[in-house]
């Protein structure tokens, strides 16, 4: 058994009151790290040691340069230690060796490397103003950033809070999900190897409701909350967060419309299809899971895409050859195989797929469900896709946009003006046409509806992650 502590201040510790939990990997079904249980104290502990070094630390006093160097060397101790990284992250949730090593971990570099210069490159704006004064902005930390993340792509989202935070000044709280502890306390132990001084960056562990996670939301010290995971947990934190008013961000579930027009290239789009809802067996909030397509192809389409579906790859996630690994715990495989029972009583079939061994469930192709039934509706969070026919460019629309979420939608054609008209059309907050996953880090990322709050990325996170300052001095004396 591995263990992993908190990092509070500097130091990897026990809760206070010396309370551990285990890790659980899906794929043996056994316990593999033994993992310290935070309580709302040792939350409380965490925020104290992150306050304390934003008020009395060097940290947010540093130039961008000075806090550039400290953070590009965190992005080469996570490249020297991807194959650590990768392990733990596919340890704790099922993910494929292939995905946590060769995407998630050189994503995470990437993460703080960007920020790192985005910060330093980013230009404030100054106003002239001809009544002989002058107007500029100064972008200040915010203070203590609490990031609440998810299961799903465990380094990948903590550093993708982590990093604007810290590049922007702050001093942060990271609480990992409770499935994936792992990853996070390996790249505290990081981050001080790296210079970063102590409280900088803590990491407290444990669960969300009335435990660690809902601390950090009711805490007045903490200036920033962002959080990934389920839209009613958002909700929750949303209400928690009011009563100090601190502002929030929230990414949250989905239920991505992937629409194919009859005009597509198909083994362009199949490929893509197959990717976007079965990557991480399907465990993204930006998944594909409702596949809609045009019907003079639906046909040639389904016998295609299912049969890329049954030639994926499943098996031990730690083996490289493996494509579909175990869901990331027995909860959620009981939820997602649930899904397959409703879909069925509603009068869907499945075309392909069900449950398989242990926790697994094989890639799943749905068809003949309606476009109001639950399995269309409701993010599933696994291997399972719906599959509906359209008619016209309107309905394809019309359905795709309705469901409560709105985080991404992806479109398959050739035409043009029919890109970029439905591109507008859809009320998401990312549309990928011929593509799908592609990210230029400067560009806003977040849901619309009930898929989120907010945007981060590049400038947008510069917003969220500082208090913008208007500085108006006069110039000439009247
Ligand atoms: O998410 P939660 P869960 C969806 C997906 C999945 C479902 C449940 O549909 O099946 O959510 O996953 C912390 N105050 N997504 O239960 O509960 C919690 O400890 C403060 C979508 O894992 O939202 C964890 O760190 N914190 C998704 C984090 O919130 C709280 C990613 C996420 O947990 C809290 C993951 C509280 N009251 C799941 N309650 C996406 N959009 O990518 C929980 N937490």
């Amino acid at each position: 058994m591995e263990s992993f502590g908190h990092v509070i201040a500097g130091e990897e510790v026990a809760s206070a009151d010396g309370a551990t939990f285990e890790s659980v990997d899906p794929w043996t079904r056994a316990p593999w790290a033994t993992v310290a249980l935070g309580s709302a104290d040792d939350a409380r502990r965490a925020i104290q040691a992150a306050r304390q070094a934003f008020d009395d630390g060097p940290w947010p006093r540093m130039s961008f340069v000075e806090r550039g160097e400290v953070l590009h060397r965190l992005a080469d101790l996570i490249v020297a230690n991807a194959g650590e990284l990768a392990l733990a992250d596919t340890t704790d949730m099922g993910k494929p060796i292939s995905q946590t090593a060769g995407h998630d971990v050189p994503r995470a570099a990437r993460n703080f490397r960007f920020f790192a210069d985005h910060s330093r490159l980013t230009p404030a704006e100054t106003f002239p103003m001809p009544d002989g004064h002058h107007a500029y902005t100064q972008y200040d930390p915010a203070g203590v950033v609490a990031a609440i993340a998810p299961w799903n792509f465990p380094l990948m989202m903590a550093s993708w809070k982590v990093a604007p935070a810290l590049a922007w000044g702050n001093t942060v709280v990271l609480k990992p999900a409770e499935q994936t502890p792992a990853s996070a306390t390996i790249l505290a132990r990081l981050a001080l190897e790296a210079g970063l001084p102590p409280g900088v960056l803590n990491v407290v562990h444990g669960y969300g409701p009335n435990a660690a996670g809902q601390a950090l939301t009711e805490s007045p010290d903490v200036a920033r909350i962002t959080f990934t995971g389920e839209s009613s947990t958002g909700r929750a934190i949303s209400r928690a967060a009011a009563a100090n008013l601190t502002p929030v961000s929230l990414e949250l579930g989905g239920k991505g419309a992937n629409i194919v027009f009859g005009d597509a290239d198909l083994d362009h789009a199949v490929r893509w299809a197959i990717q976007a809802v079965f990557s991480n067996s399907g465990q993204v909030c930006l998944a594909g899971s409702r596949l809609y397509v045009q019907r003079d192809i639906f046909d040639e389409f389904l016998a295609r895409f299912t049969a890329a579906a049954d030639a994926l790859v499943l098996g031990d996630p730690k083996d490289r050859a493996t494509e579909i690994g175990p869901l990331s715990s027995r909860e959620h495989f009981e939820k997602v195989a649930g899904y397959l029972d409703i879909a069925t009583a509603a009068g869907a079939r499945l075309h392909t797929g069900g449950v398989g061994d242990g926790w697994s469930v094989r890639p799943t192709v749905v068809v003949g469900a309606g476009q109001r039934d639950r399995v269309t509706q409701e993010e599933i969070f696994g291997p399972v896709v719906v599959v509906l026919p359209f008619d016209t460019e309107a309905d394809a629309v019309t359905a795709a946009n309705d469901t409560p979420y709105g985080l991404n939608a992806m479109l398959f054609t050739q035409d043009l003006s029919r890109a970029h008209r439905v591109a507008r059309a859809l009320r998401v907050g990312t549309v990928w046409a011929n593509c799908f996953f592609v990210r230029d880090l400067r560009a806003p990322f977040g849901g619309a509806k009930h898929s989120g709050v907010g945007r981060e990325g590049g400038t947008y996170s510069r917003e969220f992650f500082t208090e913008p300052k208007a500085v108006v001095m006069e110039i000439a004396a009247p």
